[in-house]
């Protein structure tokens, strides 16, 4: 991770001085970057140890990083990685500008690696993740989502991007089919649990832990798991109070909301949904030889389920 990070303060550069400054802004600020991880922990699993690892995890990153730059200006939110977002300091449209620089020297970069199937896996990937964001701005505001559909969003907006990082460290290898799409089944899987464990800790988590704000899932009118289980379970009144809030995006009721996610046992339920998709991804695990890199896999199975932020 080191390597990586090392060529992702190398790419960086630009002779823009904004372009710097957003970029470091946002980058410098962290992240877990569990993308990257994945597309080395898999390389390695799989005996390939060329460099062409840590352009590509640092390409993953970036393209990571675009589309963070972009949804926060898509919802107007005003904290990530426990800073102010870029958009609440530099203006909405800095930060898309910046958004598609670090989207443009990722294609930059996955071009250098001068694999085709490369480019393949990360063109397809880059546009599900956009319909996927499209498809939310549509399901915004409908509180008779169905679940499926919810599912769907979350498969495209956030686990397609953990598959694509887990397949690209098996197309480095040269891997058979069958495993690469094991790898691809664990990035897919891994990246859905994430993303429940993400909407769940909306409600449940902490804002100074988390990093952003708590209810803001809430605040734009995003049907999540845990609102669609909770008007499911809960009494008609219960059930008209989340309508309202998802069909008027506020946060007056947040309270009230809590205790009624709480109650119906909805934040249970999704952290359970989440477990037996953590589960799925690591039953994908057999396809690989035994190794430390397949342990740190399978260790990053449980931190996405149990965690804080
Ligand atoms: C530029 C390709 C491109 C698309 C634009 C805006 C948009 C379309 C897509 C946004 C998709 C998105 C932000 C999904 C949420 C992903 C998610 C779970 C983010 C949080 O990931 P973490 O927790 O973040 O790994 P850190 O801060 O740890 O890096």
């Amino acid at each position: 991770m080191r390597q990586v990070d090392a060529v992702i303060r190398d790419r960086l550069a630009s002779r823009v001085a904004l372009i710097d400054q957003i970029s470091r802004y946002i980058i410098g600020a962290g992240g877990k970057r569990i993308r990257p991880r994945l597309v080395l922990l898999f390389a390695q699993a799989l005996g390939f140890e060329g460099p062409e690892r840590y352009e590509l995890a640092a390409t993953v990153e970036f393209i990571h990083t675009a589309t963070l730059l972009h949804d926060d200006v898509v919802d107007e939110s005003a904290m990530r990685r426990g800073r102010s977002t870029a958009n609440a300091i530099f203006g909405n449209a800095a930060s898309v500008l910046v958004g598609d620089f670090l989207y443009s020297r990722a294609f930059q970069m996955m071009v250098s690696v001068n694999r085709m199937r490369v480019l393949e896996v990360l063109a397809d990937a880059t546009n599900v993740i956009a319909e996927g964001e499209v498809l939310q701005l549509m399901n915004m505001h409908d509180p008779d989502l169905a679940v499926d559909e919810y599912l769907r969003v979350i498969r495209y907006k956030t686990a397609k991007l953990f598959e694509a990082s887990a397949r690209l460290g098996a197309v480095l290898a040269g891997a058979a089919p069958t495993v690469e799409e094991a790898c691809a089944d664990y990035g897919r899987s891994l990246g859905t649990a994430f993303q429940l464990v993400d909407d769940l800790l909306d409600y449940e988590g902490n804002s100074t832990e988390l990093g952003k704000n708590v209810g803001d899932d809430l605040r734009e009118g995003k049907p999540t798991l845990p609102l669609l289980i909770a008007m499911e379970r809960g009494t008609t009144n219960e059930r008209e109070t989340i309508r309202h809030a998802i069909q008027h995006g506020e946060l007056q009721k947040l309270a009230d909301i809590l205790s009624i996610v709480r109650r119906t046992g909805a934040l249970d339920a999704t952290r359970a949904a989440a477990e037996e998709e953590a589960d799925k991804a690591r039953q994908q695990l057999s396809a690989l030889p035994e190794s430390v890199a397949r342990e740190a896999l399978l260790e990053l199975c449980v931190r996405s389920v149990h965690r804080s932020s």
